[in-house]
């Protein structure tokens, strides 16, 4: 039955209170450059607040005005918003901040990333899985590193095939290789820094949590020359696919030792989100048709089994028998991945959808139950996420409908008002009584307000439509870069393809130079052996100086050690009580719950 009758959305959106954005000068469309600068204000009221208060540790708290890890500490939120600062334009803190993080920030710790205690037991906030080290850490760095020369840092030869911040984002990256040392190839949810896997860590981790990888692990490969973190990320990604339902659905955990599902539920939003958005993501980065050919299956059977009236809903992976009415505020990503793959007019009756709810509640609650037309009990806060204005920026670049820009202005005029304190914004406990919780997660600068600025800004850099470029010499040639086209991770890190392809091309060409002098070399020697009829002393090392590859070490060895398997012994799991109907990122939502 369409939810457009069971739901008179119209009608309740007139008993309640709406919560109606501030028009523009003119009365009408909201005035981009007004709302640039009220961006901008909010931006640096909460990262102000931040270095004063919170750093270094991972996130500020807006309430008690002072800091807490909610990672280990890596002054997350520092990271986070590093690029931010450059869509800003505020080039010398970009700089500031790039060399505290070089002098600051450490991965050889003893924590688990990112099992943090204090979100697992607090039933508002939702486990944070060891994607966001990869999403948040790495896709951070990587950015900053991409952008660092936009912004006025002095780059290294060889930059943007090496350089101190590709060095860190490697580093970091590296820690969560042992995590897919599993029999499917699927990673644990959660790894260790220093030890590795944790002997009884639990096998079952979310259908995010495994295919949200091969942006950053792409990238990381082509800039460094190393394979295995693009390896890792497309094995992952084919057993998930491998492991979707007869009707083409995936569940929302399975467990990665058996390939079992575990929880079953199949939607869009949350534990499964990103996974489709690094599919078609993936796809652009890397000129993949596979992988887009894949989320067109996907969005095929998402759209014949969990799509009514334009909003999703959960189904049963295997039946398609809906299990949950219910739209998270996680899901409100979609339209935004409609557009990239062109389906507009979807995207935007979506969006529309989406955005009722906003008006009726002045934000996008966790959880709205459709045919009640209301929020789901223990789900009525709102952390500040930026997945809405994420979709109404992709959109307006596709569309220029001035609904979008309206959104824009609604989310800033509600944010200020219910959610800014003095030393910050603090996420919304309920939001049908504006109660306050003492937490801003880093995603407020590195995705909410870069959004915003982003759809107000159609002038930015990164909008860039090709029509300008950087052309950089590198020692190895000549790249075109920052000709557009960026790539957002799921954290609102934008990455240059053109780096990706500059670096995998250089870095092909070496490897044949190389090649071939170590086959001539290797002739020569065996000739000599022959000869001389003597063992030869150590291995070839190329030669480096001018006109020679200089990579980092690590690079040769890359290559030749070729992922070597490292022995992680095959860790005994407990079994975990699945009676759920839905498991979100961890959390279980019981029957009765
Ligand atoms: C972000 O941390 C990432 O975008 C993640 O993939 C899901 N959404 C949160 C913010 O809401």
């Amino acid at each position: 039955m369409p939810f457009r009758l069971l739901v008179p959305l119209g009608l309740l959106c007139a008993l309640l209170p709406l919560h109606h954005g501030a028009p523009g000068p003119d009365g009408t469309a909201p005035d981009p450059a007004h709302y640039r600068e009220r961006v901008k204000a909010m931006f640096y009221h909460a990262y102000d607040s931040y270095l004063e208060n919170a750093f270094p540790y991972d996130e500020l708290r807006p309430l008690t005005c002072d800091g807490h890890d909610t990672w280990g500490s890596f002054s997350l939120t520092l990271i986070d918003a590093l690029d931010t600062l450059l869509i800003l334009g505020n080039v010398s803190e970009f700089q500031r901040v790039v060399e505290v993080l070089q002098d600051n920030v450490d991965f050889d710790i003893d924590v688990n990333a990112s099992v943090f205690e204090t979100n697992i037991r607090d039933p508002n906030y939702m486990e944070v899985s060891f994607i966001r080290l990869s999403t948040l850490v790495v896709g951070g760095l990587l950015s900053a590193h991409l952008l660092s020369k936009k912004a006025g840092v002095e780059v290294e030869a060889g930059w943007p095939c090496s350089g101190p911040l590709l060095r860190m984002a490697e580093e970091a990256a590296r820690k969560l290789l042992p995590a897919f040392q599993t029999p499917t190839g699927m990673p644990y949810g959660t790894v260790n820094l220093l030890h590795g896997v944790n002997p009884g860590e639990t096998p079952v981790t979310c259908t995010a949590g495994i295919g949200t990888f091969i942006v950053e692990f792409a990238t990381l490969s082509s800039l460094t020359g190393d394979p295995v973190f693009e390896d890792v990320a497309r094995v992952a990604l084919m057993r998930l696919w491998e492991s979707r339902s007869d009707i083409g659905l995936v569940g929302n955990h399975i467990d990665v030792l058996t390939g079992k599902w575990v929880a079953q539920d199949s939607g869009i939003g949350a534990g499964v989100d990103s996974y489709f958005e690094y599919l078609v993501k993936g796809a652009i980065l890397l000129q993949d048709k596979k992988l887009m050919a894949m989320f067109l299956e996907y969005n095929k059977a998402i759209r014949n089994y969990t799509r009514f009236d334009d909003w999703y809903l959960w189904v049963q992976m295997y039946k398609g028998t809906v299990s949950m009415p219910v739209f998270q505020s996680l899901e409100a990503y979609w339209p935004g991945l409609q557009s990239l793959i062109g389906d507009i007019d979807n995207a935007m009756r979506t969006f529309l959808n989406y955005y009722t709810v906003w008006k009726q509640f002045g934000g996008l609650p966790e959880f709205y139950n459709i045919p009640q037309g209301y929020t789901v009990e223990k789900r009525e806060g709102y952390p500040l996420r930026p997945e809405l204005i994420e979709s109404a920026m992709y959109l307006y670049r596709a569309t220029g409908d001035p609904t979008l820009l309206e959104l824009g202005r609604d989310a800033v005029e509600s944010i200020e008002k219910i959610s800014k304190v003095e030393c910050g914004f603090a996420t919304i406990k309920d939001l049908r009584d504006h109660k306050l919780d003492n937490r801003m997660e880093s995603f407020f600068l590195a995705e909410t307000v870069k959004y915003l600025y982003l759809l107000f800004d159609p002038a930015n850099f990164i909008h860039n439509n090709g029509s300008t470029f950087d052309a950089v010499i590198t020692p190895y040639g000549e790249c075109i870069l920052g000709a557009g086209g960026y790539i957002f991770n799921t954290e609102a890190h934008p990455i240059d393809p053109a780096a990706l392809h500059c670096c995998r091309r250089l870095k092909e060409e070496q490897w044949e130079v190389e090649d071939l002098m170590r086959e001539f070399y290797s002739l020569k020697r065996n000739r000599s052996r022959f000869q001389k009829k003597t063992i030869s002393s150590g291995p070839w090392q190329p030669p480096t100086g001018p006109g020679t590859f200089s990579s980092p070490k690590n690079q040769d060895q890359a290559r030749e050690k070729k992922p070597a398997k490292q022995k992680i012994p095959l860790l005994s799991c407990p079994s975990q009580p699945f009676t759920s109907k839905l498991a979100l990122l961890g959390q279980v939502f019981l029957d009765s719950s």
